[in-house]
């Protein structure tokens, strides 16, 4: 069955980004629960910043899960990528990914690999950094195997990443990997931009779609936006999709309220 999931982010660096909650774990599975969400996404700027026994008490008490676990702030706070020029700080940017994979792991979290993509360009040409991405997907998604959870990667747009910004891209790149256990986000914002359609791109993705940031066109909670969601809707279930739809937006008009649009949005389309 398809789950809904809110994000929580707990790096302050980052606001003004298109997290949800903001002011710490308590707080965002106390209201990620009140509005009637399954589960919590966190975007944590880094492992140790997340107290394991805290987190473990948080979803008991509230009846959630936790639905995945952000590695952005190696990016963020580090200016790590597994494409830099720097062989040094490629392996820095794994180190960094794999505490976060050891973080969510054992709550049955997957990481996900967004902005820690990279780019390529300058020293570092197309074909040398899709074959780094690659080769770091492969050994990650190894790590992630111990946990039973795929790595997530997630094709992000062209304004913040020239690596794969189309779905339809990031499944020829992860069906071509040496490994079966990473899967793709589908974020419908980035999807917004660069999928042809958005609801092919879904299907052609299939079974290795397997985390969704369920959002407006806008960056706007869903509903807010001219998102056409009935597509979409019917592709994921085309694909037997039964992951979760997690709420990566903009706290618009402010995080409750987005909160509640985004649950109201996901009933009218999932629980009707
Ligand atoms: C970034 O735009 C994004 O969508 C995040 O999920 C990736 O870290
Ligand atoms: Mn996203």
């Amino acid at each position: 069955m398809i789950r809904s999931a809110v994000t929580i982010s707990l790096v302050e660096q980052a606001r003004g980004g298109p997290f949800v909650f903001w002011d710490g774990l308590a707080d965002g599975c106390a209201k990620a629960a009140e509005v009637g969400f399954d589960a919590v996404e966190i975007f944590a700027p880094a492992a140790d910043a997340v107290n394991p026994d805290e987190l473990r008490q948080l979803l008991d008490t509230h009846g959630l899960q936790c639905a995945a676990v952000g590695t952005g702030a190696g990016m963020v706070l580090h200016g790590l990528s597994l494409t830099d020029a720097d062989a040094g700080k490629r392996e820095h940017a794994k180190e960094f990914i794999r505490s976060i994979i050891d973080m969510g792991g054992p709550f049955g979290a997957p990481a996900i690999i967004g902005s820690m993509q990279g780019r390529w360009g300058g020293d570092v040409a197309r074909d040398l950094a899709v074959q780094w991405l690659g080769e770091a997907c492969v050994e990650l998604a190894a790590h992630a195997q111990q946990y039973d959870v795929p790595l997530i990667y997630e094709p992000i747009n062209r304004y913040e990443s020239n690596m794969f910004n189309a779905v339809v891209d990031a499944v020829e790149f992860v069906q071509g990997l040496a490994t079966d256990n990473v899967r793709i986000l589908a974020d419908l914002f980035h999807m917004n931009i660069e999928d042809v359609c958005i609801a092919d791109a879904l299907r052609q993705g299939g079974g290795l779609i397997g985390h969704v940031h369920f959002v407006d066109s806008n960056r706007r909670p869903a509903g807010l936006g001219h998102m056409d969601y009935a597509p979409v809707v019917k592709a994921l279930e085309s694909i037997d999709y039964d992951g979760y739809l997690s709420v990566e937006a903009f706290p618009y008009p402010d995080p409750y309220e987005a909160a509640k649009q985004s649950i109201l949005k996901f009933n009218e389309l999932f629980r009707a």
